[in-house]
């Protein structure tokens, strides 16, 4: 008897050592793959930041699904290191996401990055479970008390995290192997333009929302191969970026987006306010033992011709950030990388040269997933 005691008291503090440890994500039942890529992701973000673009594959300005190009590798002659997806309309049993990228292509250019040594990460702008015709920016009164209080509406949500297990599941390596991404669900929550924004829910609610939603994927659905990222919007404190945290055990990776918006007769304060919000993101990150990542920012249509070494680059300079992700080249209105000839494109060479940005090929010489 006492020899059992004595023996669970020791599984108990190794299972509670091995949990805590610095270098581990926080499910334990994750892939091995999955697990090197979170510690790699640790030490790498001590090198340099990550590059990383959304749909960078998939299209550009001027073009879309033409096999090998991308603005950012047309260039600077090399792919980002970190590739953005979004899930929005898998859960309406579409084939095609909300911006149009077929899900059977997304699947093979996930592939792609992470045969090539890259990253991907996961977002998700899913229409509302309680009224699944409304999209994520139809504002709704709500939308987390209802969803917990109305069982044919809970079933809807959970065949739609069903929907995006199964996708998660089927990104498979060269030798079988399920790929290991980030997966950044509920985003943007300290803002009021999805339904789980901050207007529409009580941290409570939101909460509950988060748990839930990462241990229905981990505990019903068996998804293996995710790093859960947590993403603010703006923040003005510590303590408003902290309000909605779900807890340790259910963050991997913390980060925040923030886009530049100058406004004309406005004193622009963009790279000093970016830069206080990434220095409280790094506190965070130190005294939890997390990974921080800028998870999107931009300027639409770079008309500043320096604005990656001016603005960007002082921003992630020296902030141990594991990456930092530029949204969609999706219109001529409406794009964040530059292209040959767009007026930011010299600047953004140097920006590539820079010892602080880690470009495909850096990263693939780091072997992340051994
Ligand atoms: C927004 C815009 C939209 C797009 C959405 C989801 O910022 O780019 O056009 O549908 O993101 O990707």
């Amino acid at each position: 008897m006492y020899r059992i005691l004595f023996a669970s008291f020791f599984a108990l503090l190794f299972v509670n050592v091995s949990c805590t440890q610095k270098g581990l994500p926080t499910n334990s039942t994750a892939t091995q793959e999955t697990k090197n890529l979170y510690s790699n992701l640790k030490n790498l973000s001590e090198k340099g930041v990550m590059f990383g673009h959304q749909d960078d594959l998939a299209y550009g300005v001027g073009w879309e699904y033409e096999e090998g190009r991308s603005d950012v590798k047309s260039v600077v002659g090399e792919y980002p290191a970190v590739v953005g997806w979004d899930l929005g309309s898998l859960e309406l049993g579409k084939d095609k996401n909300l911006d149009g990228v077929p899900f059977d292509k997304m699947r093979s250019y996930a592939e792609q990055i992470y045969a090539q040594g890259g990253l991907n990460t996961f977002s998700w702008h899913l229409n509302n479970p309680v009224d699944p015709a409304k999209t994520s920016w139809d504002k709704e009164e709500s939308t987390i008390r209802k969803l917990f209080a109305d069982q044919e509406a809970m079933n809807r949500y959970k065949s739609w995290l069903g929907d995006v297990a199964t996708f998660l599941k089927s990104l498979k390596g060269p030798d079988g192997e399920v790929i290991p991404v980030v997966f950044r669900p509920l985003h943007e929550h300290t803002g009021s333009w999805f339904w789980w924004g901050k207007d529409y829910s009580t941290p409570e609610e939101y909460i509950k929302m988060w748990r839930f939603t990462v241990d229905y994927l981990r505990q019903e659905e068996g998804v293996d191969n995710i790093l859960i990222a947590y993403s603010t919007d703006r923040f003005n404190s510590r303590e408003d970026y902290l309000e909605r945290y779900p807890g340790d055990k259910y963050v991997d990776i913390i980060g925040f987006d923030i886009y530049h918006r100058p406004q004309p007769g406005e004193e622009d304060n963009f790279v000093a306010e970016a830069r206080g919000m990434v220095d409280i993101l790094r506190e965070i990150g130190q005294e939890k033992g997390k990974v921080w990542a800028l998870t999107e920012t931009g300027l639409e249509t770079l008309p500043d011709a320096d604005w990656w070494t001016n603005t960007l680059l002082p921003i992630i300079k020296d902030s141990g950030l594991s990456y930092v992700l530029v949204w969609r080249n999706g219109r001529p209105d409406h794009y964040y990388a530059p292209y040959p000839g767009q007026e930011s494109a010299e600047d953004f060479k140097e920006f590539y040269n820079s010892p602080e940005t880690l470009f495909g090929q850096d990263v693939a010489n780091q072997r992340l997933y051994k």
